[in-house]
């Protein structure tokens, strides 16, 4: 079998995506996803000048030589960009190999460790009763874990509260440490009042703190339990993240920011995080996600793959596929997509009571309806910035 034609496809069914199609000239084809929230057109360029060329011919079965051979065998490697667009290519193989082989993807994987994947959505508010009141109606669908954010009292549009979705050009929020950290904590205390302990929740820092501030919120969110706090720094200085592990009793997730398995080692090591969270379309597939959460599971960290509605339902179904079959998995995050997005993809991650699984279809399980993606031509868009209110540039 050889790969006879690559397609890269950019459709905006109510947000930009960008599928990657590889064909092969035996008829069977496999799909991927390599949309980059805000630079999808960087990552169709890198794929449709740079990468497809070189793997016309190629034979789809031997995707691990595929992915060194386009991370290391054309020197420039890495970052977001090529490696969104290596992960679409990596989806791609993984689903040819799939339906080759008649099997889903988990059971290439090693088959199922469980059953069904846990997973959250988010949810947000303008004040802590609309959180409640939000909160309620995801638990009444039978969530058992959500991500919590609200909106901080004076600034201009938060992070998960206000719209986030890509914008002609980017929607400027503020943002100022005081009010949030003097905020966070008495919305996590009030949610324990109000919806109990079983429930479990989260929340996303989105990189925003400084280490020493990051330790205050951690410290005075640990009565409330949180199932884990997100990124609460930047992902440039791993050691940072020493000075808020010590002497706090709070797990912490890290890694949608990460590019490649080696961003994660010196967090690993020194057992300094507790749930890696890199995104399959972000990290070279597939194939990378599997070794990060191996050498996770050697220092007991859990998965927790990125979830959200900015990649397309068939990232969602390689984590989720992911989920199942390995050992350390700890939690998946999804989303509600839009309803346009029904009309493009064909399946979803099967969601019932909390929990995500797939179905029995071989490979991914998921396919898109080209005629209908090219219906949904692409809208530019940006990701919201953030500045503090004295006008400088503040982590989004
Ligand atoms: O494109 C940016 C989003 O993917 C990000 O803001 C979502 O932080 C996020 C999350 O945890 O889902
Ligand atoms: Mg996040």
């Amino acid at each position: 079998m050889k790969i006879s034609n690559i397609k890269v496809i950019i459709t905006c069914p109510g947000r930009n995506y960008v599928l990657v199609k590889v064909e092969t000239d035996e008829g069977i084809y496999g799909v991927g996803d390599a949309t980059l929230n805000g630079r999808e057109l960087a990552v169709a360029k890198a794929l449709e000048e740079h990468i497809v060329p070189l793997l016309i011919g190629k034979d789809p079965d031997q995707i691990e030589d595929i992915w060194q051979y386009i991370f290391r065998g054309t020197y420039w490697r890495g970052g977001p960009v090529l490696m969104t667009a290596l992960a679409g290519i990596d989806m791609a193989l993984w689903d040819i190999k799939g339906k080759r082989a008649g099997l889903p993807l988990y059971s290439l994987l090693g088959g199922k460790s469980r059953n069904k994947a846990l997973c959250y959505t988010h949810i947000a508010g303008k004040d802590f009763a609309e959180v409640r009141d939000n909160a309620l109606k995801y638990i009444e669908k039978g969530y058992k874990a959500l991500r919590i954010q609200v909106a901080i009292p004076g600034c201009k549009g938060t992070y998960g509260v206000s719209e986030d979705n890509a914008n002609s050009l980017p929607f400027v929020e503020e943002w100022e440490p005081g009010p949030y950290l003097r905020t966070i904590p008495k919305l996590f205390e009030y949610l324990r009042v109000e919806l109990g302990d079983e429930l479990e929740l989260l929340h996303d820092v989105h990189e925003r703190l400084a280490p020493i501030e990051a330790k205050i919120l951690a410290k005075q969110l640990e009565p409330y339990r949180l199932f884990f706090l997100e990124d609460p720094l930047r992902p440039e200085h791993k050691d940072s993240f020493r000075v808020l592990r010590q002497d706090c009793a709070i797990p912490i997730a890290m890694g949608e920011l990460f590019s490649s398995k080696w961003e994660c080692v010196s967090l690993f090591e020194n057992q300094l995080i507790d749930f890696i969270r890199c995104d399959i379309s972000h990290i070279g597939g597939i194939s990378e996600a599997k070794k990060i959460a191996n050498l996770a599971e050697i220092y007991y960290i859990r998965t927790a793959w990125h979830g959200p509605s900015d990649i397309s339902p068939i990232a969602h179904m390689a984590s989720v596929h992911l989920d199942l079959a390995v050992t350390n998995f700890g939690i998946q995050e999804t989303c509600e997509f839009l309803p346009e997005a029904y009309e493009v993809f064909t399946d979803f991650p099967i969601f019932e009571d909390g929990y995500l699984t797939v179905s029995e279809k071989p490979g991914l399980g998921c396919d898109f309806n080209e005629k209908t993606a090219k219906a949904f031509p692409y809208k530019r868009g940006y990701l919201p910035v953030a500045r503090r209110k004295d006008g400088s540039v503040q982590d989004w």
